[in-house]
C-alpha cells in the first residue's frame, strides 16, 4: 500500500488508515449512507496512485485518517453560550431555533445590510470538506462539513480596498442562549481573520455536517471553520460580519492575551503556557497502549496551503 505524504504513518495503524475519496463514494452510490462514512471501511479505498490522482477530489479533501463518528462530533462540544461542559451544549441547545436567521454585514464593504441567511449565501458554491479540527485544549476530530468557501461570500459582498480584516460575531440573546446570563466572556463571542486568510481556499463557512444541517450545538445555522487554526477561531452561530482596517479583538485573546493570540495557528512547537501542544487526543479513536496520542502537525497539516500567508512573521511572537 502506498501512502500519501500527509499520512503520518507512524501514528496510525493500518486499520485506521483510509484515504477517503468522496468522489469514489459518490460514484459507488455510498455517499447518502451516513453509516458508511462514519464507519469508514479502511479497506474500501486504499490510497492507490489512481485514487490519489483523481481529478474530482481536491487534495485537501483527501485525508488518510478516519472520520470521527458523528455521535462524538455532536456531543463533545465547546459552546460557552450554552454550557461550559463538553456534554452541555448537546443537552441544552435542543430548543434553540435558528430560523429565521439574519446576518448584519457592515463596515468597509460595498453592500452593508441586514440579510436573510438564505439570501446572503445564495449562489455560494456548496460543497463538502473533510477537515481535521484541532482544539487548543489538545483534542481533535476529523469532520465532514457542508457549506461553501468563505471567499465566495466575501467576493459577493465586495469589501472596499481599505478592508484588511473581517470580524465575526455570534448571536447575543440570553433568553435563547442561557449561559449568556453569566459573565463568562464579554458577550457576544467575537473572532476575526486577516483578509488574505479569509480569502484562502481552505477558510470555510459551514451550514451542515455529516450531510445534514448543522446541529444547534455545533453552531447552527452558520459557523466559520478554519482548519489550520485552533478551534476557537471557528466561531459559531454568526449574526454579524464586519470588514475593518484594524485587527479585531477576538474573545479569547481579550480574556487571556498571554494564553491565546489572534493568529492561533496550530503550532506543535509553541506550547500553551499551561500544557504542551506537541500532541493531541483524537476523540473517538482507539488509542493503542503504545501510542495513546498523535503528533500535532504545523498548521494542523495544512501548511502547503497556508504557510505562505505568514512568511516573514515570527509565529512565536504573533501566536
Ligand atoms: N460562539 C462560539 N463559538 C465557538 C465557541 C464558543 O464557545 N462560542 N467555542 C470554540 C471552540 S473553543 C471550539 S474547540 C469549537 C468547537 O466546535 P464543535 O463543538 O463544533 O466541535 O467552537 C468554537 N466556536
Ligand atoms: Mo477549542
Amino acid at each position: 500500500m502506498k501512502f500519501r505524504p500527509d499520512c503520518h504513518q507512524n501514528e496510525v495503524t493500518d486499520e485506521q488508515i483510509a484515504c477517503h475519496r468522496r468522489s469514489f463514494l459518490k460514484n459507488a452510490g455510498l455517499l447518502a449512507t451516513g453509516g458508511v462514512l462514519a464507519g469508514c471501511d479502511s479497506r474500501a479505498q486504499p490510497a492507490s496512485d489512481k485514487a490519489a490522482k483523481g481529478a474530482e477530489c481536491a487534495p485537501y479533501n483527501v485525508l488518510c485518517e478516519d472520520i470521527t463518528a458523528e455521535k462524538y462530533a455532536t456531543s463533545y462540544n465547546n459552546f460557552y453560550e450554552f454550557s461550559l461542559t463538553k456534554d452541555g451544549p448537546s443537552r441544552l441547545a435542543g430548543d434553540f431555533n435558528p430560523h429565521p436567521w439574519t446576518v448584519r454585514v457592515e463596515g468597509l464593504v460595498e453592500s452593508p445590510a441586514v440579510y436573510d441567511l438564505e439570501k446572503l449565501i445564495a449562489g455560494c458554491h456548496q460543497e463538502e470538506r473533510i477537515y481535521r479540527f484541532r482544539c487548543v485544549e489538545a483534542w481533535s476530530m476529523v469532520i465532514p462539513w457542508n457549506g461553501f468557501a468563505l471567499h465566495h461570500l466575501i467576493k459577493k459582498l465586495r469589501p472596499l480596498s481599505a478592508a484588511r480584516f473581517v470580524e465575526f460575531e455570534t448571536l447575543y440573546d440570553p433568553k435563547r442562549m442561557p449561559n449568556q446570563n453569566r459573565q463568562v466572556i464579554p458577550w457576544p463571542y467575537r473572532e476575526g481573520l486577516r483578509m488574505d486568510e479569509a480569502m484562502n481556499e481552505l477558510a470555510f463557512m459551514a451550514t451542515g455536517m455529516y450531510g445534514k444541517p448543522l446541529p444547534n450545538q455545533n453552531g447552527a445555522p452558520i459557523r466559520l471553520v478554519v482548519p489550520w487554526k485552533y478551534g476557537f477561531k471557528s466561531i459559531k452561530s454568526i449574526v454579524a460580519i464586519r470588514f475593518t482596517d484594524k485587527q479585531p479583538l477576538n474573545s479569547w485573546h481579550q480574556i487571556a492575551p498571554q494564553e491565546y493570540g489572534f493568529y492561533a495557528n496550530v503550532n506543535p512547537e509553541v506550547d500553551h503556557p499551561r500544557w504542551s501542544q506537541a500532541s493531541e487526543r483524537r476523540i473517538g479513536a482507539k488509542a493503542s497502549l503504545f501510542n495513546p496520542r498523535i503528533k500535532t502537525l504545523p498548521f494542523n497539516g495544512y501548511g502547503e496551503y497556508v504557510a505562505h500567508l505568514y512568511k516573514g512573521m515570527d509565529l512565536r511572537k504573533f501566536f
